[in-house]
């Protein structure tokens, strides 16, 4: 194992982050994934953190019946969440040492808006529901995302890095080489897809990015279709792991698609899988990528190329953290 490597194993175990198998026994007991059960309502997020987002956006949804306000609040708690590095300010900086982040939100009428490598906000769900809900547009980037922010009145947050981050930055910098590791760099993004009790679909994603990656690069999440995708004719479904190789089968909408023609979303999700492993066979031991779908009936369904995606199931029997199945 290379010094980078071992650093980065030595880090995320000592944090009682993310390695697979040790985030499960860490944060509960998961359970197999078992296809063609059915829950209405159903909220299902990707990855441990899964648990506490899904918990907040379940309050809020028994609270008030709005959707939308369930799927946003869910994921401003991993947003906040100082112990993810690939969520919120506090996520990996990219190569220049500066966090940029990338959010989608969707309503299954088709309504949704995202932000996109935007720099200095705490909470890019929202401004990315305010993209939906107040402009005429579906994404802003970059600097206009920043200045629309400023204009709503959003704080504008310090850059400096947290602890563990600039610890990880400075280890990076030594070699500067971008390799991901999968299931740990590039682990921890956010997509939280959900069904009301009356049928109608939500979904957010956000996300850090990257660790390191190239300043202005934007990966899946923010992108309508590729790491989020909500149809209330259908169903819904995210994306989490290496974004480039999930906007090139525009993964979150296939999965939707292949749901509309019948399969169910265990199909949906294997068949996606199968298609990015296909369009990204050179280097596959290197990829990882996860898919979690729901269809309008509380039927759901999971998948990844490597062992190690889990995924947090919340309906009226309460939370459980469920293991993934893989290709690999
Ligand atoms: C990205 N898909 O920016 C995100 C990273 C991720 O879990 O999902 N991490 O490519």
């Amino acid at each position: 194992m290379s010094n980078r490597r071992s650093f980065l194993k030595k880090t995320l175990v000592s944090t009682s982050l993310l390695l697979p198998g040790g985030i499960i026994q860490a944060c509960a007991n998961p359970v197999q994934e078992s296809t063609g059960e059915k829950f209405k309502p159903l909220i299902l997020s990707t990855w441990n953190h899964g648990m506490p987002a899904n918990d907040r956006a379940w309050e809020v949804l028994m609270k008030s019946g709005n959707l939308v306000d369930a799927v946003e609040e869910g994921v401003k708690v991993t947003e906040l969440d100082m112990d993810n590095l690939s969520v919120g300010l506090q996520g990996l900086p990219d190569r220049e040492g500066i966090p940029t982040l990338d959010a989608s939100i969707m309503k299954g009428d088709g309504s949704c808006g995202s932000v996109a490598f935007v720099r200095q906000v705490k909470h890019p769900i929202s401004l990315a529901r305010m993209v939906m809900e107040e402009t005429p547009h579906v994404m802003l980037a970059g600097e206009g995302a920043r200045q629309f922010a400023i204009a709503k009145g959003f704080p504008m947050e310090s850059e400096t890095l947290s602890p563990k981050a600039e610890e990880m930055y400075q280890e990076w910098k030594k070699e500067s080489k971008y390799k991901p590791i999968i299931n740990i760099e590039n682990h921890d993004t956010i997509g939280m897809v959900a069904l009301g009790p009356d049928g109608k679909l939500a979904g957010s994603c956000t996300t850090s990015g990257l660790a390191f990656k190239m300043h202005g690069r934007v990966g899946d999440s923010p992108i309508i279709g590729a790491g989020l995708y909500v149809d209330d004719e259908v169903g819904a479904a995210t994306a989490t792991g290496l974004g480039e190789t999930i906007i090139r089968i525009c993964g979150s909408f296939l999965i939707v698609e292949l749901m509309r023609q019948g399969r169910t979303p265990q199909e949906a999700c294997e068949e996606a899988v199968r298609r990015l492993i296909a369009k990204n066979s050179a280097n596959i031991k290197d990829i990882q990528a996860g898919f979690l779908a729901v269809n309008k009936d509380g039927e759901y369904g999971a998948y990844a190329v490597h062992p190690g995606f889990n995924f947090a199931r919340h309906h009226s029997g309460g939370g459980t953290l469920v293991d993934s199945k893989s290709k690999f």
